[in-house]
């Protein structure tokens, strides 16, 4: 779509035009936002929050307010320049009406110069404006307060006009809008959480920019986020419950032609790395240019250090990734004028340049940095060597694994039953808690295509444990073996042998305990499988429900309430609340939790992978305090742990 040809048409033809646009976004809205579940209703902020971002960004910006409003209305309110309000020259209309109307406006009129935040500056309003019920616009600027209202999907009541007078030295822009319900069917809820964790790490990873989060629904919150330290704060939050082994947060950055590329980091007690990588405000779990540069300098620097100091010795075998990467907690903050995002997901930073770009400024300043800390210095070089032992004695282990794989197949398949296809795309793999349970679900099972592994020790928690340790273990060394992919260096994604992986447990704290143990396990040490969706929940009923001779299996309250409400005033029924797993005989577990055409599934996903790693270090890590206080404030938030 070319701005030009619009010009050419008439007022009217113009304005037709563009309505047609924004009736392009209402008829596809998921091309435009992805989806419309509830993810899809909290992008419309961020698309709103992103250009006072940007302001913020070119140095006009200090502060930004989000409010949600009592019907679920939001508002967002910065105090920059405020949006442009003469005529725009190819629209012929207010450059405020042009940028909430015009699809891909923004960056285009903005007079040049690239937008770092999610995009070209303003392109995402338009998007917002078609999808709300009503959206308004209020600029502060030279004393005057403009306004302008949307409704129905973009259609303006009445041009920009002056409503009233303000101070003259007060600026900004404040933006309200609804959802419109009609697009948005799922829900128009929006969830505190949510807009809590991104506005967080928003001001984290901008620095001195002040984001307040007000909800003025029933039980109002209020949240201010403001970090002088930027990222490195960041650092110090993560490592919080991880118990650092140093006391500096390693900061680090620098600019190269118009790339510019922050890092904090510091190590902990722990035996993972929590590796964050973001481009222009937006995480890159696939990682990409900027975090191979930066991966690539840490190994190189440490063992530079380390051989030159003497503490690696010359006949000793150098430091891997891995190595100088366990118990790294690392924030990887990059800025780029035209950022190419790759991947499946399409998050991961594809510019060649940027590789040597981060090496070269993490190298720099890190061995600055290892060279007038040398305490630290050492802290660090001790763990990775420590790590480096670990691996060669995991090695061992995970031979010993394999090979008793083999001869202890009875043993082994004693405690598996296998499925009867080969076909890993069909098969599926029920870990059951409990032997009772585990029988039941063998004997109710569909046997050609669904394996069941009763699972009766405790699952070892990883999150306390290092790869060799948990391979001692005896159900996590059944689980691998089950698997097929193997572990660690060997891990290969596509030798696993079921693409489901069912975790089954009851509903109740046992139940989400041994569920928190297995996800741990999964999301430190089987990432790839999490990340591909290979990991399910079932779900068994909470209640049985017979009437006559029908008998129904609901889920929870609501789907109770939702049943009953159609079986009319005068059928007489039963409600039996479900026990265990283990109390339900093989043909009601069958009908309820495992038959492919009758089951409901949750898929496991690791929707935000920080807040998943600060669920597990908090639920699962050395201190008891925070999970305590977790557990007591996040007990729904436990169970239906979206990890
Ligand atoms: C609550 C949402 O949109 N703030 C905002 C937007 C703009 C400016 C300032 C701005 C930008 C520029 C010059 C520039 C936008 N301007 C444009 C465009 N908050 C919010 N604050 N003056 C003011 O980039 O040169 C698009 S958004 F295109 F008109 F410049």
């Amino acid at each position: 779509m070319e701005m030009e040809e619009k010009v050419e048409g008439t007022y009217d033809s113009s304005s037709i035009q563009v309505l047609e646009g924004l009736e392009a976004v209402r008829k596809r809205p998921g091309m435009y936002i992805g989806t419309t579940s509830s993810r899809g209703l909290h992008h419309l902020v961020w698309e709103i929050v992103d250009n006072s971002i940007d302001e913020a960004l070119a140095g006009y910006c200090d502060d930004i307010e989000v409010i949600v409003g009592k019907e679920n209305t939001i508002t967002v309110r910065d105090d920059g320049r405020g949006v442009p309000v003469g005529i725009h020259p190819k629209t012929g209309k207010s450059t405020v009406e042009t940028i909430y109307t015009v699809l891909h406006a923004g960056g285009k009129f903005g007079g040049g110069g690239y937008k770092v935040s999610g995009g070209l500056h303003g392109v995402g309003a338009s998007v917002v404006n078609a999808l709300s019920e009503w959206l308004e616009v209020r600029v502060f600027k030279e004393g005057n307060v403009y306004f302008q209202r949307f409704v129905n999907g973009g259609h303006p009541e009445a041009d920009l006009m002056i409503i009233d007078q303000c101070s003259d030295d007060r600026t900004g822009t404040t933006v309200t809008f609804k959802p419109d319900p009609e697009i948005f069917t799922e829900t128009t809820v929006f969830d505190y959480e949510i807009l809590k964790n991104r506005l967080r790490e928003l001001a984290f990873l901008n620095k001195g920019l002040r984001i307040i989060l007000i909800d003025e629904r029933e039980d109002g919150r209020r949240d201010e986020f403001l970090y002088e330290g930027g990222i490195r704060e960041y650092v110090h939050m993560l490592n919080e419950n991880k118990s650092p082994i140093h006391n500096t947060i390693v900061d680090v950055s620098g600019k190269d032609k118009d790339i510019s590329l922050e890092v904090a980091f510091q190590y902990n007690e722990s035996y993972n790395s929590s590796i964050y990588s973001f481009v222009n405000n937006i995480n890159t779990p696939e990682g990409g240019t900027h975090e191979e540069g930066v991966r690539r300098a840490l190994t190189r620097v440490l063992n530079k250090y380390a051989t030159s100091t003497g503490l690696l010795k010359s006949n000793d075998e150098p430091l891997t990734g891995d190595d100088v990467r366990e118990g790294l907690t690392m924030i990887i903050s990059c800025k780029h004028p035209d950022p190419q995002f790759e991947g499946q997901t399409k998050t991961k930073l594809g510019n060649a340049e940027v590789r040597g770009i981060a090496d070269k400024i993490f190298s720099e300043t890190l061995e600055r940095f290892l060279l007038e800390n040398p305490d630290e210095a050492k802290i660090i070089i001790d763990k990775a060597m420590t790590a480096a032992r670990a691996r060669v004695a995991a090695k061992k282990a995970r031979e010993l694994t394999r090979r008793k794989g083999d001869l202890d197949i009875t043993n082994f398949y004693g405690k598996l039953s296998d499925c009867k296809s080969k076909d890993a795309t069909v098969s599926e793999i029920f870990l059951v808690e409990g032997d009772s349970a585990g029988g039941s679900a063998i004997k109710g099972r569909d046997s050609m295509t669904q394996a069941v592994l009763p699972l009766r020790g405790k699952i070892l928690n990883v999150e306390k444990a290092r790869l060799d340790r948990a391979l001692s273990n005896e159900e996590i060394r059944t689980i691998i073996t089950a698997f097929g992919t193997g572990i660690g260096e060997e891990f290969d994604i596509s030798k696993l042998r079921y693409h489901k992986i069912i975790i089954m447990t009851d509903a109740d704290v046992d139940g989400s305990h041994i569920r928190v143990l297995l996800l741990t396990l999964f999301y430190r040490f089987f990432r790839p499988i999490v990340d591909a969706g290979h990991v399910y929940a079932a779900q068994p009923p909470l209640y049985r429900i017979t009437h006559g001779k029908t008998r129904k299996y609901v889920l929870d309250d609501a789907e109770r309430d939702e049943y009953l409400a159609t079986l009319g005033p005068n059928v007489k029924y039963e409600i039996a609340r479900m026990k265990g797993l283990g109390e339900m005989d093989a043909e009601e577990l069958n009908e309820t939790t495992m038959d492919i055409n009758k089951r409901v599934l949750r898929k496991i996903t690791v929707e935000d992978a920080v807040q998943a790693d600060e669920v597990f270090s908090k639920l699962m890590g050395e201190e008891v305090e925070p999970r305590r206080n977790f557990i007591e404030t996040n007990a729904t938030y436990v169970q239906n742990l979206d990890i």
